[in-house]
């Protein structure tokens, strides 16, 4: 009989193969999909999310982490899909115009996805159009906008301005964050949350979700 916790933990050493047996196995011996993604896949990532913001592990150890969670995640998703197993939420996120930096950007993802967040990666050098189109497309409940130098954090207000121009901006929550952004400057371009790292901003993700 299969231990979940020993998935959960696998997931934690960053133990891809290890997870991906222990998934075929659950799903042989018939444990929901859902039991195996919240008491396995989601409570390792929680493990480390919270251990990170605590920095008792590092970038690389979530990264090692996210990957096993997604070798997991590769054989379950087909049958979350056939359980009618819903996401928590959808996230529609990239890095802002100008800007490359997406190592920040993919930790938020993986997080948010280990956490059950349907996420949509829209990768780097992410226009306002690109954002609105984005939005328009997959209606998601939060947009969220990284950036990591102080000449691109500025365009942040313009996706917003852009969102609001074409009346999409209330119909959904906005997280930006990123090394140079503040709490402060959030407030001033009118985004609905900040976060300083990955695991706070799953937390907020979690609050701005109905
Ligand atoms: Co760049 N770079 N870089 N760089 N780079 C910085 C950011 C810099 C601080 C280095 C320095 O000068 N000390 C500096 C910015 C200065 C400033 O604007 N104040 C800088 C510069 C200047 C540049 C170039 C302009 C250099 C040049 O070409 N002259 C150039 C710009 C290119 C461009 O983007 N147009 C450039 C290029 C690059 C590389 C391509 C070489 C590479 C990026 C590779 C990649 O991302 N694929 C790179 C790197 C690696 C860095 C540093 C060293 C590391 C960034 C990183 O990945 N950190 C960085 C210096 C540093 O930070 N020590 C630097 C690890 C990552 C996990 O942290 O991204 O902060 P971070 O994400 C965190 C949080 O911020 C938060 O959660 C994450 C995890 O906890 N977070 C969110 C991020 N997004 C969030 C969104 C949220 C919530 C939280 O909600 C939506």
């Amino acid at each position: 009989m299969i231990d979940l916790n020993s998935m959960s933990e696998a997931l934690q050493r960053g133990d891809a193969e290890k997870v991906e047996e222990l998934v075929r196995k659950a799903l042989e011996e018939n444990l929901t999909p859902k039991k195996i993604l919240e008491d396995g896949l989601i409570k390792g990532m929680d493990i480390i999310g919270a251990k990170f913001k605590k920095n008792e592990v590092y970038v690389p150890e979530v990264l090692i982490a996210a990957r096993a969670m997604h070798a997991g995640m590769d054989i379950l998703r087909p049958k979350l899909t056939e359980a009618g197993v819903k996401d928590i939420g959808k996230v529609v996120m990239g890095t802002v115009k100008g800007d490359l930096h997406d190592i920040g950007k993919n930790l938020v993802e993986m997080m948010l996805e280990g956490a059950g967040f349907n996420v949509i990666d829209l990768g780097v050098d992410v226009s306002a159009d690109k954002y609105v189109e984005a939005v328009k497309d997959h209606q998601p409940d939060i947009l969220a906008m990284s950036a990591l130098l102080t000449t691109t954090m500025i365009y942040m207000g313009e996706v917003i301005k852009a969102l609001n121009d074409v009346g999409l901006r209330n119909k959904l929550k906005i997280m930006v964050g990123g090394a140079p952004i503040t709490q402060d400057y959030a407030d001033q371009i009118g985004a609905d949350g900040y976060s300083p790292d990955a695991a706070s901003a799953v937390d907020k993700a979690k609050v701005f979700i109905p």
